[in-house]
């Protein structure tokens, strides 16, 4: 019997699509973003226990954890504020590599400390998964987990580094996955070392 391929139907990696100064106008929009709706410290539903990984969202919608469970809500948690516009040059990418979908009403902005990993999980809060999952990363390379859409089996692990996309369609939309390390020092582009990661995602049925 054939064993189903790791990753699955659907992972598409875009190496360096975005080249360093793409990049550098990426981070200086997202600390734009993050003056309006700060970094916030998401802590796991029922246990409270915090996550290691700082977030925000900017567009219509933004997902947020707590000990209440995890949901989109279209207010930053701690402000109250209304989450900043998405900026032009994500919703370009998502035209771009997600043309069939309606837009993109959420972006998840995750700040990982050379320190913060993110555990095998999978992205299920939305109301319908035909759009795609939309990833760019900025900063220091991550070492990246995926696997199938049970959370036994087969996990392939690769890099991603400052200026890669990662489309997550078809089949890859329910992969288990995860971030298993940030590679300290690896990249030049945040001045205080890390790294930022950027989710695109539809949340409602378009
Ligand atoms: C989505 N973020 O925010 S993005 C998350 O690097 C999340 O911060 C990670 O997982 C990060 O939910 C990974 C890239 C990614 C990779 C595989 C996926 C997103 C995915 C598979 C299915 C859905
Ligand atoms: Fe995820």
């Amino acid at each position: 019997m054939a064993t189903k391929a790791v990753p699955p139907e659907g992972f598409r990696l875009l190496p360096g699509i975005f080249d360093r100064d793409r990049q550098e106008a990426l981070v200086a929009l997202i600390r734009q973003i993050l003056e309006d709706a700060p970094l916030f410290q998401p802590v796991m539903p029922r246990t409270g226990k915090p996550f290691s990984v700082r977030m925000s969202n900017c567009g219509p919608l933004g997902w947020v954890s707590d000990i209440g469970g995890y949901r989109y809500q279209a207010t930053h948690p701690v402000t109250g504020r209304p989450w900043p516009a998405m900026p032009q040059m994500l919703s370009e990418l998502w035209r771009t590599v997600a043309p069939e979908s309606p837009p993109a009403e959420a972006c998840l902005i995750n700040y990982y400390a050379p320190d913060a990993k993110m555990g095998l999980h999978q992205d299920r809060d939305e109301e319908a998964f035909d759009a795609p999952v939309v990833s760019v990363s900025l900063g220091d390379t991550a070492t990246f987990r995926v696997g199938g859409t049970s959370r036994k089996g087969p996990t392939a692990s690769m890099r991603l580094a400052s200026g890669d996309v990662v489309v997550l369609g078809g089949e890859a939309r329910l992969a288990y996955h995860g971030i298993d390390r940030i590679l300290k020092g690896s990249s030049t582009l945040l001045k205080n070392g890390g790294r930022i990661n950027l989710t695109l995602r539809r949340v409602t049925k378009g």
